[in-house]
């Protein structure tokens, strides 16, 4: 755990020196996570060394503390669970390569997620036949977003708790990222600390403000 706090800082630290050196793009979340400048709504920083873009909703990434945290899976389920990241390493370990794209045109080709699959982590809850999604919280409010069991089965879902042989940055989702790649990135929600089973998907955080509730790549209102 002291390793990969130290990791996860380093890298924050180094990315947001970067960031310092390229302030002419104005401020970004990046910067506003690490206190040096006030947040601008959906900002983003281009990062040089990757194409991945960080996004946020809230005035600040949320922190956890790796001794205290649980993922909650409750709603529609025999029972409800806490699960503390040791349960969740007990787990089937899941890894798989994937491309990541978001709705505004951004890839990642060849990501590298190290995780669970969701069926593992709703095997112990035991869901109710009356179950057909889940809805994934944000620890970072009020980010919320949905599945369909059938879709959250399709063998490239997963909760990831690590990319490209590192744990999970914090920017990245830390401790927990959901990883759906068939779908645009709205979905994959970051700092996942609950799954509530319920009867129908749960109307995400961007699919309030208009985007496809299904959004496919290639086929939703964004393609
Ligand atoms: N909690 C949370 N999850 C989120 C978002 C967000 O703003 N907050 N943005 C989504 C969008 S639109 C995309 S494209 C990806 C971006 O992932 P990244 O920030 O790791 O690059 O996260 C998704 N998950
Ligand atoms: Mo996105």
């Amino acid at each position: 755990m002291k390793d990969e706090q130290r990791l996860g800082r380093a890298a924050f630290l180094g990315v947001t020196v970067a960031g310092l050196s390229s302030l002419v793009w104005g401020r970004s979340a990046w910067e506003a996570a690490s206190g040096i400048l006030p947040r601008s709504v959906g900002a983003v920083l281009p990062q040089p060394t990757s194409g991945w873009r960080i996004y946020t909703v809230a005035a600040t990434m949320p922190t956890f503390d790796p001794e205290t945290y649980r993922l909650r899976v409750d709603g529609l389920v025999q029972r409800p669970l806490a699960l503390a990241l040791d349960d969740l390493r007990a787990l089937p370990v899941a890894q798989q390569v994937s491309d990541f794209r978001c709705v505004t045109g951004w890839t990642v080709e060849d990501v590298r997620w190290t995780g669970v699959r969701i069926r593992d982590v709703l095997a112990a809850a035991a869901p109710l036949p009356s179950g057909a999604a889940l809805s994934f919280v944000s620890a970072e409010r009020p980010y919320v977003d949905s599945l369909t069991l059938e879709q959250a089965s399709l063998p490239d879902v997963m909760l990831a708790w690590g990319m490209d042989g590192r744990p999970l940055e914090r920017p990245h989702g830390a401790p927990l990222r959901l990883v759906m790649p068939r779908m645009y990135g709205y979905k994959s929600v970051k700092w996942v600390e609950r799954i509530v089973v319920t009867r129908e998907p749960v109307v995400g955080y961007w699919e309030q403000r208009g985007y496809d509730r299904d959004a496919w790549i290639g086929h939703s209102n964004s393609a």
